[in-house]
């Protein structure tokens, strides 16, 4: 085993100010999780670097991410640098797994955005940074593989400062052909005669000196004053509100191949990046009867303990695992501790800290750290632990995360596997909140949704990995329903003679749309029976029968194949006979009397339509409209916001059930959109006829 433990004693000493949470995220590629090794190995906490390609990486320790070469959930490593605590967050850069880095956002104070040098600034960065900025986040970012032949650093670095603001500055320079770099912080004239790959020392410390200065009068005096006597301790403060603010992006080099620039990038986090007494703690909400307030932790190791509860594993071995950042407090082992309203307290038998799939067991959990409890059923994803019965109605803070509306209809290649299939579900939505099931009842079909088709292959694939359970997947069907649009009459006589008893029975019925609640005409739910005979034509114990006909229909459908809905129907005449005249007869003549008259009454069927809002670079409203206006639907509204473009149409579900990856693909993944039910409504007459041909009702016995 090439991973060596950090050592207990060091960790059981960290007080909050020693910590530093950091996340890696960028697009897919970048090299974060190499990176996470060469941490880990520089610091001497791994004897050997793994690498993607031989599936060996400390955080990519799943057997799909082995198979995909990607990292396809977060995971996270600790270790010790320098005196200070290190949680690092490794999270997938696929936009199909940003779920997994967006709901680890509380744990940490910073983000550490990951670019490729050669690449430059991709589809992912964008998406994060962004979010990031929206959120106030402190944001650092990594230009990583550096070693990589003909790279134009100076180009890079120009187009961050051009994409993200002139607060992205550098706090470090690639020297020596880019297999090291030279700290422009610390250093001001004195390099030894070192030049850069480009820039000079001496612009970059004045560019990023006088930056973190105005966050301080004081300071600013100070620097004009003696530029080169700058207290530490003060240029830190400044730092770190400096990012905190978003007045600054520190921007660093270096190459997780070869090492170039890893020294310095932990030198500034430990140095530089807030710690968590000093950044704004996550904000959690609290519940006062109706009201929601926010709820602001004491980051004090002595106050009454709560932790947040930000991830959940379904780990083969060690079972249940939840993932928590001590808010305020201290979480200490072989204690009971409160969760939600719940009054049964929880006892906490063990705790560790994570490195990739190794943990190793410490006996408390301060406030700011990053600890695991393992096999408490009860933990969700955003639970809140606490110590005292005060903090029973604080919930966990809120985090945008997208909304899974990619959709896969599955079904199960074994059918027996039906319970095990439930429960596979469930343990994947534990671990991954844009992960969840559904079963439609409208169409029948069980779906299950995610951020897009990569993620549920992934899913799949789990699901028959992990818990032997097998799917084959479908294409989605949309939630038609019939109505009618007309009135008209229906008749059906139902006879049969076999051997002895007969079976007879004769029923005319009418049927007629049902109109809204406000007295409207147009799609209307509902359906309605009334007996309009008079005379005894039908006896009355015959009713409930000729009933349960027509409500058969309701269910398949009388000419699509799909429930029909917003009808009302009188059964005013029938016969019957004395003998031969029994329920099933008067069921299956109801039946049939009834579809006769649906068919005849300008049958219709209505399709669902959502109201759809996009997210997207304003460049790309164009093609958006565009592509919106050749699918059937009406523009509500688009507005400006900043350098983006939101976009409100409705339209048909039909229409939009590949809009996810076509998004994608006019956006260069860089469009995000929401959805919503607005309304059923009609669909065009051709759409209906290619439906209703392909319908072939179910033959009956009667
Ligand atoms: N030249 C060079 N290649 C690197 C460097 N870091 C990583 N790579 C290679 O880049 C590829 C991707 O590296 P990963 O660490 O898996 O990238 P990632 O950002 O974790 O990717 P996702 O998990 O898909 O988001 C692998 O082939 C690495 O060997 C580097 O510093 N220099
Ligand atoms: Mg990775």
């Amino acid at each position: 085993m090439p991973l060596v433990s950090v050592s207990n004693p060091a960790v059981a000493r960290i007080v909050p100010a020693d910590v530093r949470n950091v996340m890696l995220c960028g697009h897919n590629g970048c090299g974060k999780t190499t990176l996470i090794d060469r941490l880990l190995f520089e610091n001497k906490n791994l004897n050997k670097m793994g690498s993607t390609g031989e599936g060996t990486l400390v955080c990519d320790y799943e057997a799909e991410e082995k198979l995909h070469k990607h990292s396809l959930k977060s995971a996270m490593v600790h270790f010790m640098h320098d005196r200070r605590l290190f949680n690092v967050i490794d999270t997938p850069g696929s936009a199909d797994f940003l779920g997994h880095a967006i709901s680890a956002f509380p744990a940490v104070e910073s983000l550490l955005i990951v670019i490729d040098a050669a690449k430059g600034i991709e589809v992912t960065t964008r998406r994060i940074m962004r979010l990031a900025g929206e959120l106030r986040m402190p944001r650092m970012i990594v230009v990583n593989k550096i070693d990589q032949e003909g790279v134009d650093l100076a180009g890079v670095m120009a187009s961050i400062r051009e994409a993200f603001g002139q607060e992205c500055l550098a706090v470090n320079l690639p020297i020596r052909e880019n297999t090291d770099v030279i700290d422009v912080l610390d250093h001001g004239r004195s390099t030894g005669g070192v030049m850069p790959t480009f820039s000079s020392v001496e612009e970059a410390h004045k560019a990023i000196i006088e930056q973190v200065v105005e966050m301080d009068e004081e300071l600013t005096g100070e620097y004009f004053e003696h530029p080169d006597q700058l207290d530490a301790m003060k240029l830190h403060r400044a730092f770190e509100k400096a990012m905190e603010e978003g007045h600054l992006v520190p921007v660093m080099f270096c190459s997780g191949k070869t090492g170039a620039g890893i020294a310095d990038l932990m030198h500034v986090i430990a140095e530089q990046a807030p710690s968590p007494v000093e950044c704004t703690p996550p904000v959690l909400m609290f519940h006062d009867g109706q009201d929601r307030h926010t709820f602001k932790p004491q980051i004090d190791p002595a106050a009454p303990a709560i932790a947040h509860v930000f991830k959940i594993i379904n780990d083969p071995f060690l079972g249940k695992l939840a993932i928590f950042r001590v808010v305020q407090g201290t979480i200490k082992a072989k204690t009971d501790m409160l969760h939600g309203e719940s009054k049964k307290p929880i006892r906490l038998a063990h705790l560790y800290k994570l490195c990739g799939k190794e943990h190793v067991e410490v006996d408390h959990v301060v406030a700011g750290d990053i600890g695991v409890v393992p096999k408490i059923d009860e933990l969700r994803y955003n639970s809140i632990l606490h110590e005292n019965h005060a903090h029973d109605m604080v919930s966990a803070p809120d985090v945008p995360l997208p909304k899974p509306l990619y959709g896969m209809a599955v079904e199960l290649k074994n059918h027996a596997d039906e319970a095990k299939f439930a429960m596979a579900v469930h343990k994947l939505s534990e671990e991954d909140p844009c992960f969840v099931m559904e079963r439609i009842a409208a169409t029948g079909q069980t779906v299950l949704r995610g951020l897009g088709e990569l993620h549920l292959r992934v899913a799949i694939e789990r699901l028959k990995s992990r818990y032997g359970v097998e799917l084959t997947t479908k294409p989605m069907k949309v939630a038609y329903r019939e109505t009618i649009a007309g009135r008209a009459d229906g008749h059906y006589r139902h006879k049969k003679q076999t051997g002895g008893a007969g079976q007879f029975g004769e029923v005319y019925l009418r049927v007629e749309p049902l109109t809204n609640a406000d007295g409207e005409a147009g799609p209307a739910d509902g359906f309605e029976f009334v007996n309009d005979t008079v005379g005894g034509a039908v006896p009355r114990q015959f009713m409930p029968a000729i009933e349960k006909g027509c409500r058969q229909v309701l269910a398949t459908g009388a000419f699509a194949g799909y429930p029909l809905t917003g009808i009302r129907v009188s059964v005013y005449d029938g016969k019957y006979h004395d003998v031969d005249s029994k329920e099933i007869a008067f069921l299956a003549a109801g039946k049939r009397a009834f579809i006769d008259a649906v068919l005849k009454a300008k049958p219709v069927l209505l399709e669902p339509y959502v109201v759809v809002e996009i997210t997207a670079p304003q460049e790309s409203m164009g093609d958006i409209t565009a592509q919106l206006s050749g699918k059937r639907s009406r523009i509500e509204s688009s507005d400006l916001r900043g350098d983006m473009c939101v976009i409100r149409a409705v339209a048909p579900l039909a229409e939009l059930m590949t809009y996810s990856s076509e998004l994608k693909s006019i956006t260069s993944g860089q469009g995000t959109y929401t959805m919503d039910y607005s309304h059923d409504d009609r669909t065009p007459p051709a759409v209906q006829a290619t439906i209703m041909a392909a319908y072939k009702p179910k033959s009956e016995e009667d």
